[in-house]
C-alpha cells in the first residue's frame, strides 16, 4: 500500500488545497492530510478547528485521513511514523518552486523522502490562505474559494 502525506498549515483550507489533495487521493492508496501546529504567526483558527474543517471537507472522499503535525516534529519523522513514502505538494506556479524545491531537497537529504509536485489547477492559482483571510476581513465574499465547512466557520469567527 502506497501512502502519501499532504502537509500544510491550512489556516484556512481553500479550494486550491482541496483540489490538489483530492488528486493525490487518486494517485495513492492512502493520503494523510497533516495539519501543522507550528506556525510562525498566530493562526486565525486553532489546530483543532483546522483539523475539524479538513475532516468535514474530506469526509466524502475515500482514502483521506486528517492528522495533526505537532510542533517540534520534522515532516520526515512524521512520514516515517505514518508509513508514508512520499509528500505531495501543489504548485501555484513558478513562484512556489524555489521554496518548495528547497524543502523537497532537504527532506530527501534528511531521510530519502520523495516529494511529488502536482501543478495546481489554474482556477485556483491566485488562492492562498493569507489572501482569503485578508479579503474576508475587509468584507469581501470568499464563498467560491473555500469549502462549505470553512465558510461556515469564517462567518462564525468574523461575524
Ligand atoms: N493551488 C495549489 N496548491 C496550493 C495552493 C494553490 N492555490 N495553495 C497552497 N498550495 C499547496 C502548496 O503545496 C503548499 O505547500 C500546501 O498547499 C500547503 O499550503 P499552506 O499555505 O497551508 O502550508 P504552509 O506553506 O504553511 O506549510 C508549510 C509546512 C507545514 C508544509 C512546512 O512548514 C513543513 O513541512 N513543516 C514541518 C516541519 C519540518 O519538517 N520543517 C522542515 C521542512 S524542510
Amino acid at each position: 500500500m502506497q501512502s502519501a502525506v499532504c502537509p500544510g498549515s491550512f489556516d484556512p483550507l481553500h479550494n486550491g488545497h482541496v483540489e490538489v489533495i483530492a488528486r493525490a487521493a487518486n494517485l495513492f492508496d492512502e493520503v494523510i492530510v497533516a495539519v501543522s501546529a507550528n506556525m510562525h504567526k498566530k493562526p486565525l483558527f486553532s489546530l483543532e478547528d483546522r483539523i475539524e474543517m479538513a475532516q468535514e471537507t474530506f469526509s466524502y472522499l475515500r482514502g483521506i485521513t486528517v492528522r495533526p503535525l505537532q510542533p517540534g516534529i520534522l515532516l520526515t519523522d512524521f512520514c516515517k511514523e505514518v508509513g508514508a513514502s512520499a509528500v505531495v505538494k501543489g504548485l501555484r506556479g513558478t513562484q512556489d518552486l524555489p521554496y518548495e524545491m528547497s524543502m523537497a531537497t532537504m527532506n530527501r537529504h534528511l531521510s530519502g523522502l520523495e516529494t511529488v509536485f502536482l501543478p495546481g489547477d489554474g482556477r485556483y492559482s491566485h488562492l492562498s490562505s493569507t489572501l482569503v483571510k485578508e479579503v474576508r476581513s475587509l468584507g469581501g465574499d470568499v464563498a467560491e474559494f473555500i469549502p462549505r465547512s470553512v465558510h461556515k466557520r469564517l462567518r462564525e469567527t468574523a461575524g
